[in-house]
């Protein structure tokens, strides 16, 4: 079939929308047809040529939802009509990451994924002229229709707006799990966010609902201050504003440093930051963000000797086949909010407005509609 899609042709440039070619589902595959899909800022590390593994031509995307058009021979698990969010972190269940419960890093097609191929090894995009397309994370959401693997298709109440739940594919899990099944934050903790961004904001609900007695936001764009106290954070710190250290000013604030601290920045300086501001002896620090090709993080060791942990979290450690269908669940029942963290809605013809808004930092999800 043909299908219309934003197709990245090489770093740095914005995408363009045209026809491509999609093959079929071969087995174990499903055709999606995408509704919906929110722009994150990991599209945009990939667009920019940040990313050790991106590889163009490719068709960016991997926050979306949609539904079932077409299963491929031995699909069991979904049927024409049913609703599904793409899960760039698959769950197969079978192998030994899924098996232990520390992990949500399911690897059955990891090797394939990163290299921008289905599990077989080829693609399943391409261009009118036959030049093959690379698929994103597994999932290429910026395209009208896609094909994914079955083990990467989360099944979803019917009831649920797409325009809304596509958020939950990364921005809306990943926050909020970080907090839940990566730091497991427990009541009354004093937490510090850094980068109050589609991520961060995500970050503070999760806290909130883990009742964290203090949840500081530090963020260079003082227009994210509101929208993150509307989640729950309690102090707003813009570092431009910290005469001296950053890192003292934040124990200072926190009454001896945070039992937990995360990055959703991408900024290693930032990391550093994150690690020194938990508290001695038992603080925590989560990695979220993600970071340039070539980047390191560093600090003295002694920050580690003297009981600080560092961590890090992809998918906020759901096990997304399980997890995000009860996220869904949580944003019906109204104990999550999503809806005021979409700030822009646009068609596929303006998605690289939908990047120029991130750069601004206009916007906190602007999301894709079909
Ligand atoms: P975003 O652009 O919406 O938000 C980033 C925020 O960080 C912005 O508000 C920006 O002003 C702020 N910021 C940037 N540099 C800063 C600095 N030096 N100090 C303080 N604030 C700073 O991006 P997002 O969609 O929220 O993504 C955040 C990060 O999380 C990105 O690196 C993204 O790639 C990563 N990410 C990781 C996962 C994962 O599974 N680990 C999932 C999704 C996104
Ligand atoms: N390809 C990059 C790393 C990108 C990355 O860290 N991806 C996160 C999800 S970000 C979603 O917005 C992730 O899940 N990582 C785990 C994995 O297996 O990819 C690089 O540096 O090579
Ligand atoms: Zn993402």
């Amino acid at each position: 079939m043909r299908t219309k899609a934003a197709v990245a042709l090489e770093a740095g440039k914005p995408m363009e929308i045209m026809e491509v070619n999609l093959d079929g589902p071969k087995a174990g595959e499903v055709l999606i047809e995408i509704k919906a899909t929110g722009i994150c800022h990991t599209d945009e590390f990939t667009l920019s040529g940040a990313d050790p593994e991106g590889i163009f031509p490719t068709i960016l995307g991997h926050e979306g939802a949609g539904v079932v058009l077409e299963v491929g021979e031995g699909v069991t698990s979904l049927q024409p009509g049913d609703h599904v969010i793409p899960l760039y972190t698959p769950e197969c269940r079978e192998c030994e990451y899924c098996l232990n419960p520390k992990t949500n890093l399911c690897q059955s097609i990891r090797s394939t994924q990163g290299q921008g191929l289905m599990p077989d090894g080829t693609t399943r995009f391409s261009m009118l002229d036959g030049t093959p397309i690379y698929h994103y994370m597994g999932c290429s959401t910026f395209a009208n229709h896609t094909v994914m693997p079955e083990i990467a298709l989360a099944k979803v109440r019917k009831d649920a707006p797409f325009d809304k739940i596509c958020y939950i594919g990364c921005g809306v899990t990943t926050g909020i799990g970080a907090v839940i099944n990566t730091a497991k934050v427990e009541i009354g903790s004093r937490c510090v966010v850094f980068g109050l961004g589609g991520i961060g904001l995500n970050v503070i609900q999760g806290l909130r609902m883990a009742g964290a007695d203090q949840i500081v936001g530090v963020d260079l764009n003082p227009a994210k201050e509101d929208m993150a106290r509307y989640f729950g954070m309690t102090d707003y710190v813009n570092p431009e504003d910290v005469k001296g250290d950053m890192v003292a000013h934040l124990v200072e604030l926190t009454g001896g440093g945070a039992d937990y601290t995360f990055d959703a920045t991408g900024n290693v300086d930032v990391m550093r930051t994150a690690l020194e501001a938990a508290h001695k002896g038992w603080g925590e620090s989560v990695i979220i963000g993600v970071a340039p090709a070539g980047a390191e993080i560093s600090t003295r060791p002694f920050q580690l000797v003297t009981g600080r942990v560092w961590r890090g979290t992809a998918f906020g450690g759901a096990k997304g086949r399980t997890d995000v269908p009860k996220i869904v669940d949580w944003y019906m029942d109204g104990k999550i909010e999503i809806d005021p963290m979409i700030t822009h809605v646009l068609n596929l013809e303006e998605i690289n407005k939908g990047f120029d808004l991130m750069h601004a930092g206009e916007s906190i999800r602007a999301v894709v509609v079909y």
